[in-house]
């Protein structure tokens, strides 16, 4: 087979990468090791900012986000006994919108198989060749069989875990990683939000998030052990340890349920450079990783959607590579800048083992501050909402 741009992995970047590609004529396959099921049973992020509406709207696919997304122009902080709220649209003008990441999934699956665009499930064993020369090639199995495409250019979308990032030779590639001695046990339940608007927790039992999708579905995160299981957690026990560390008042509204789906997930700050290597570019959480406390990775593989997006327009309008050459420096850029505000933000919510008691002075008086000074929210509005591509 032949394509101009093979996509590897069928999560929200490659999807996102694929149908923009498609509505400026530039063709390409995107290979994805997973069923189009199991993609979309993942529950992951629930914040999309302005840029990945943008590109959502370019994609032409941001009609039933604009129907059923809500539009939050601010989110509550509580620590001790105070609750405060920082207003985005007061401070940077622009709101976020709560749509769930596997919504976005879907809508771009069903504007692929509407646009007749080719996906490719289920592949095995993907390798990259030549992908420092003009002429890559990707090789792959799928039912035992071994396909091979030629293409122009490689994305490599496929996520912390996939083959694209270890095929830049490690003589080339440096990683800067951060791990986080937590996890995140969340849980999707069939019961109206706890509040309007997202409520981030810094309680002495660790943090806690009350999130939502729509105003029948919540989503609630407790920081938790990397030693327990989902499993460990009973829904009782979960709502008990909720109720403990949110704002009593919000704890005394909280409507409970069954949770229809449970799963916990490993915080880590992880950026790999460069983003670039020859014709393969990485793209979303195969180059980088925030721990989710800022609600920045899906909305940073968007960022690095859109940079590579228009280097690959222009190259296909006049042979410009200067898109192409200036992609991992750009990409970067915005990056580092997502991966400080996501490592502030979990740094001054959550409880870390081995924290002193000046350690905790110093998130009381950054959460202070926060409350205190329009300055420092409007900094926090700016980051949260997203930083300009
Ligand atoms: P994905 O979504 O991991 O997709 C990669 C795809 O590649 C496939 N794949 C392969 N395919 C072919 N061959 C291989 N060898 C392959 N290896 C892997 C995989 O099956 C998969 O389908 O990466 P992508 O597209 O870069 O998207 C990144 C986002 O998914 C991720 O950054 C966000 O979910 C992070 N995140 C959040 N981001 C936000 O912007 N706002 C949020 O509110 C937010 N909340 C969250 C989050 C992530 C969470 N978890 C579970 C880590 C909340 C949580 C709990
Ligand atoms: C979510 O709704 O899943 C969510 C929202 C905000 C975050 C992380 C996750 O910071």
């Amino acid at each position: 087979m032949k394509t101009q741009v093979a996509i590897i992995g069928g999560g929200p970047s490659g999807l996102l990468l694929s149908q923009l590609l498609d509505r400026k004529g530039i063709s390409s396959i995107v290979l994805e090791r997973q069923t189009r099921e199991h993609v979309l049973g993942r529950i992951r992020a629930g914040v999309l900012e302005r840029g990945l509406v943008a590109l959502m709207e370019e994609a032409g696919c941001a009609e039933r986000l604009h129907a059923e997304g809500f539009l939050h122009d601010g989110t509550l902080i509580s620590y001790g006994d105070e609750m405060f709220r920082v207003n985005f649209t007061e401070h940077v003008d622009k709101p976020v919108v709560v749509y769930g990441q596997t919504e976005v999934t879907r809508d771009l699956y069903e504007a692929r198989d509407k646009a007749g665009g080719t996906i490719i499930h289920r592949v095995e064993n993907v390798v990259i060749h030549d992908a420092d020369s003009d002429a890559p090639h990707v090789t792959y199995e799928v039912d035992g069989e071994a396909q091979r495409i030629d293409c122009d250019f490689i994305a490599g979308c496929d996520g912390f875990h996939g083959v694209s990032r270890k095929t830049i030779p490690e003589d080339v590639r440096q990683e800067f990683e951060k791990v986080y001695p937590f996890g995140w046990l969340g849980v999707l339940s069939e019961t109206p939000p706890v509040n309007h608007e997202l409520i981030y927790a810094n309680s002495p039992r660790g943090f806690a998030l009350c999130s939502m999708r729509n105003a029948n579905l919540s989503r609630y995160y407790i920081q938790c052990s990397l030693d327990d299981k989902p499993e460990d957690w009973s829904d009782e026990a979960f709502w008990d340890e909720l109720k403990k560390r949110i704002p009593p008042d919000q704890a005394a509204k909280l409507v409970t349920g069954p949770s229809i789906e449970k799963s916990i997930a490993p915080l880590r700050s992880f950026v790999t450079e460069p983003m670039r290597w020859g014709r393969l570019f990485l793209c979303g959480d195969a180059a980088h990783i925030v721990p989710p406390t800022g609600a920045k990775g899906l909305n940073t593989a968007a960022s690095d959607v859109h940079y590579l997006y228009h280097a690959l327009v222009d190259f296909y309008a006049d042979g410009s590579t200067k898109g192409i050459d200036s992609y991992s420096e750009n990409a970067l850029a915005r990056v580092w800048k997502a991966e400080r505000f996501s490592w502030w933000f979990t740094t001054m919510m959550h409880q870390f083992p081995e924290q002193s008691e000046f350690d905790l002075k110093m998130q009381i008086a950054d959460l202070e501050f926060l409350r205190s000074s329009a300055a420092a929210q409007k900094a926090m509005a700016e980051n949260y909402v997203g930083l300009p591509y």
